[in-house]
């Protein structure tokens, strides 16, 4: 036990030394799409109800769930067991993402921070209210509200009993205000992290929730059937985990550490050790807008070219509905295949992505347009990037498309702007791979939380993440972590990109992020966006490609300058070979006259 703490401690995850000083809620909405149905037509309440994508039922209503329709079931089979089935077409996400909003804009009510996971998920840090509350209210009336999972024996000494009862008090009221707002019902856990709070929502299903004591922690986790339930385990470590005969979550909680740890980092076997005794001390963090805005279309099998060229049109229309709906800039898209192996029998997915210019978007009257030349130019990036994942002189089959923009800026500039080729990464969004268990088409908004120094970029296509597409929780959890632990640490190219593109105001709110980019050296190295990516590497090197800058001064961004246009690293190399004839901003250059307007002042070294 320690060992595990000490362990620990000193891993990218941070401490997990027993500290129960957090009030978690995890809300989930009971048959989410079925009741966004039902309360568009009430008629629908009291009739079996299907949720119907293709030839699947994706959810269904608890009247349905009486006669043993489950989500993901075929239509055929649903009709088996409930002839009276009613089935309502759900593959328009429309009404089912603005719900997903509303509810969203509710939970921000408490002012905590708020995290969302998909559609109909969402976590809320109630740390501060409980404590708040806890000044105002005398601890012995405090009572637990909804279920418990288990009675304690004795009072923990640090008062995390009360601190939850007060939680679950709150959770109360978040689900009445859901309730009494938009008519939804919905479930809840509360817990002292995020682990738990998640994996007790679902205990009293429809409309209830349930409270667990961190005591309980490693009793209840040992309960899960097997340690793919624990949300972050994905089919990878499953695999892996089996292998070496742990399969249940009281296996991996007797798994010796060394033994994990030759199959996996460190880092990460401390991690599933913990995670089978229930800790987590991941944070709560705020959503800010989807990371990436992506769509994706499955099918039987698709195995020429010029199919797969329409089903990107296809997609490409709807995509620039949602980006508009959206209203920021896309810098970057990405290209999702799923091949069929037919020697494997299995399928797996391919994704590549690149940055696409700015300048493809223009704003009219304050909407994002796209013209028939932009999207033509778009159509043939897909195309580009489709020809990298296939090999078109071989037979394949394809069994899923998709496309998602990735990459955001967040100010709308002029499409001439100079701004528009420097400010490429400067609000860039993390990419998350989308996945649809069901096989139907799916519209995919992938929020992540906001950390002023998230920008990048993860494609997790080929690491331990089985997401789907209503559930970014099923997302790599672990890939992702790998990527945040250098999050912190924002990429010197983004802090330079992003002083280019401001103006003096803005950057004193930016020195912050000046200092730590200060002294970086500027020696070509994976970014923390690069190191994260793996099949996704390509891409990156068509981003990278030419920014071989032999010529920069020691100040300049290469990323930032191979993303000029070639005639523009023309003209800066020249100048910077004959600085005499340039207004370089170094200060024995500095005089009091005014200096033309070249591009050079925006290559201003730190200060
Ligand atoms: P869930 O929360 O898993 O299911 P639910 O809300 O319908 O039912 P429950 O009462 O058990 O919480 O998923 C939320 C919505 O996401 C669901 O209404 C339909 C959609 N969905 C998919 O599109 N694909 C899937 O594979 C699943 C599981 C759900
Ligand atoms: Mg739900």
């Amino acid at each position: 036990m320690e060992d595990r703490i000490m362990e620990s401690s000193s891993s990218a995850f941070g401490d997990m030394d027993g500290d129960h000083t957090k009030s978690i809620i995890h809300i989930d909405i009971d048959c989410f799409y079925a009741q966004v149905e039902m309360v568009r037509d009430p008629e629908l309440r009291s009739v079996p109800l299907g949720i119907q994508q293709k030839n699947i039922v994706v959810t269904s209503n608890y009247e349905a769930r009486k006669y043993g329709v489950q989500k993901c079931m075929l239509v055929t089979e649903a009709l088996k067991l409930c002839p009276n089935l009613k089935l309502v077409n759900g593959e328009d996400l429309h009404d089912y993402r603005a719900a997903s909003n509303k509810v969203f804009a509710i939970l921000q009510h408490w002012k905590c921070p708020v995290e969302k996971l998909g559609m109909d998920e969402n976590y809320i840090d109630v740390t501060n209210i409980v404590q708040e509350r806890l000044r105002s209210v005398n601890m012995d009336s405090v009572s637990i509200s909804g279920n418990l999972c288990e009675e304690p024996s004795i009072e923990c000494p640090c008062g995390c009993h009360t601190r939850l009862k007060v939680a679950s008090q709150v959770a109360s009221e978040v689900r009445k205000k859901i309730f009494d707002e938009l008519s939804f019902t919905t479930c809840a856990g509360i817990a002292h992290n995020k682990l738990l709070a998640k994996l007790v929502c679902p205990l009293h299903k429809p409309n209830d929730q349930t409270t667990i004591f961190p005591e309980h922690a490693a009793s209840f986790m040992a309960t899960l059937p097997s340690v793919r339930s624990i949300p972050s385990i994905g089919s990878k470590t499953t695999e892996t985990l089996i292998s070496q005969k742990i399969l249940s979550v009281s296996d991996l909680q007797q798994a010796s550490l060394d033994v994990l740890k030759k199959h996996f980092s460190s880092d990460m076997a401390v991690r599933l050790k913990n995670l089978s005794l229930g800790e987590d001390n991941t944070p709560v963090k705020q959503t800010g807008k989807p990371q990436s805005i992506g769509l994706e279309d499955s099918f039987r099998t698709v195995s020429v070219k010029s199919e797969v060229e329409e089903k990107f049109s296809a997609l490409l229309q709807r995509l620039l509905v949602l980006v508009r709906e959206d209203g920021r800039i896309p810098v970057s898209l990405r290209v999702t295949l799923r091949k069929k192996d037919a020697k494997r029998l299995s399928s797996h997915r391919e994704s590549r992505q690149c940055q696409i210019s700015p300048s493809i978007f223009t704003i009219t009257n304050g909407t994002l347009t796209v013209t028939e030349a932009g999207q033509q130019k778009l159509m043939t990036i897909i195309m580009r990037l489709f020809n990298k994942l296939i090999n078109l002189s071989k037979p394949f089959h394809l069994t899923l498309v998709g496309l998602a923009f990735t990459k955001f800026q967040e100010r709308m500039t002029g499409r001439s702007s100079i701004v528009n080729y420097l400010m490429n990464d400067i609000s860039v969004q993390s990419v998350l791979n989308l996945q649809n268990d069901c096989d139907t088409s799916t519209t995919s908004m992938d929020y992540s939380a906001v950390s002023p120094s998230s920008s990048t970029t993860t494609d997790l296509s080929d690491a331990e993440v089985e997401p789907s597409p209503k559930k970014p929780k099923k997302v790599n959890w672990i890939a992702k972590r790998r990527c945040l632990a250098k999050e912190e640490v924002a990429s010197p190219s983004k802090l330079k990109v992003g002083e280019l593109r401001l103006n003096s105001k803005e950057l004193e709110k930016v020195s912050e992020l000046r200092l730590n980019s200060r002294d970086r050296s500027l020696t070509p190295r994976a970014s923390p966006a690069k190191e994260c990516l793996s099949d996704a590497s390509d891409s990156m090197k068509d981003v990278a490609e030419g920014g071989n800058c032999e010529e920069c001064p020691s100040y300049v961004d290469q990323d930032v300058f191979s993303a000029l246009p070639e005639e523009m690293q023309q003209e800066l190399k020249t100048m910077w070979k004959n600085p005499s004839s340039s207004s370089m901003p170094r200060s024995s250059q500095r005089t009091n006259k005014p200096k033309p307007n070249t591009i050079l002042k925006y290559f201003v070294p730190h200060k």
